[in-house]
């Protein structure tokens, strides 16, 4: 069977990395209906060697379609994915307005596949920072068990979007050449203060919450019980925007229930779901944003025993935030819908 498939926010950086997701990965799309807001209806985006023609997203755009694969902010998908399941499509939503939602599966499908089944029309899907360690964190959970994980980021500017990434280019530019510096998104859009994130690195990934963490630590912490669905698992996280273009890196700590081989636990890792495990100090081989750029996986690196807990484990978790980190789970996600029609 073949689908109609809409991309709402086709014209933004996940929505062209998810056209690309189901081209590269042959996803049964009979129909594409590329769909965005008034001010980019009418551009084209290409699909299968084929200019589309980008549609206005209204209530109406989404009858026909079998699935929606939303990435056009939290308030567009609180209007139209109602919307969209009231007229029979199923919605993967890359934003963060129902994560949270107790009907809403959130899904990782290395992790936690068997919830799409649960789904009443939409399925979430998470963060890219929780993504990225949850499916490092899974065979880990699988062969010893955890539940204290400490988290630091260090994110890539295409995390805020395209605008961003322009931002981080200019402010380089005009840093190198001893000019003044543009500083109008770094570290969020909507917030009055901005900083300079070329050269640098800013402790702040989206808004403040009230316990002093921020939305996307807070994130981290919430995400991954729900998608381990085990409320045990306690997460701290610290997150950091730095002037890297795309791909998130991460150090994770990790204690686990047993005591470890770690010659195991390297060997559990590279056999699980999803993770190139990239490991060797010695030769000086370990996973950098810059190499991950493009690839769908997660890789894993610098594993090692701590030393003050030798129950406890670091390790340097890499991935493509636009790809594994947004489009490509979701595509995952679709295709593991798909796979429940047959
Ligand atoms: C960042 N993680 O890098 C964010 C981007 O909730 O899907 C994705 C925000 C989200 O800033």
């Amino acid at each position: 069977r073949e689908y109609t498939v809409a991309v709402l926010g086709a014209s933004g950086a996940v929505g062209q990395q998810i056209l690309r997701n189901l081209e590269e990965r042959s996803f049964p799309v009979k129909e594409l209906k590329p769909l965005a807001s008034k001010r980019s209806a009418g551009k084209t985006v290409r699909f299968r060697g084929e200019d589309v023609v980008i549609q206005e997203a209204t209530p109406e755009a989404f009858e026909g379609v079998d699935i929606a694969l939303f990435s056009a902010g939290g308030g567009v998908s609180e209007k139209f994915a109602p919307e969209a399941v009231k007229r029979g499509a199923v919605v993967v939503d890359n934003t963060n307005a129902f994560r949270m939602d107790p009907e809403v599966p959130l899904v990782v499908p290395e992790v936690n596949a068997e919830a799409i089944r649960n789904h009443k029309g939409i399925i979430a899907n998470p963060n890219c920072s929780t993504i990225q360690m949850v499916v490092a964190l899974k065979p880990l959970y699988d062969r010893f068990g955890f539940d204290r994980v400490i988290v630091s980021t260090y994110q890539a500017v295409s995390g805020s979007g395209a605008s961003a990434v322009e931002e981080l280019r200019k402010q380089s530019e005009a840093a190198l050449k001893g000019e003044e510096v543009p500083k109008e998104i770094m570290p969020v859009g909507k917030l009055d203060k901005h900083y300079q994130i070329a050269f640098n690195a800013l402790p702040q990934c989206d808004v403040a919450q009230e316990n002093g963490f921020t939305l996307e630590e807070m994130k981290m912490v919430r995400e991954t019980k729900k998608i381990f669905n085990d409320d045990n698992i306690g997460v701290t996280a610290t997150c950091v925007r730095v002037p890297v273009m795309r791909g998130h890196s991460e150090t994770v700590y990790v204690e686990l229930k047993e005591d470890f081989d770690l010659e195991e636990v390297r060997q559990v890792l590279s056999e699980g779901k999803g993770i190139i495990l990239q490991d060797d100090i010695d030769n000086q081989v370990y996973p950098t944003p810059l190499d991950a750029e493009g690839r769908d996986e997660v890789f894993v690196g610098r594993v090692r025993r701590d030393v003050i807990n030798p129950r406890a484990l670091n390790m340097w978790v890499v991935s493509d935030n636009l790809l594994k980190g947004a489009a490509t789970n979701a595509v995952q996600i679709a295709e593991h819908l798909v796979s429940l029609d047959s």
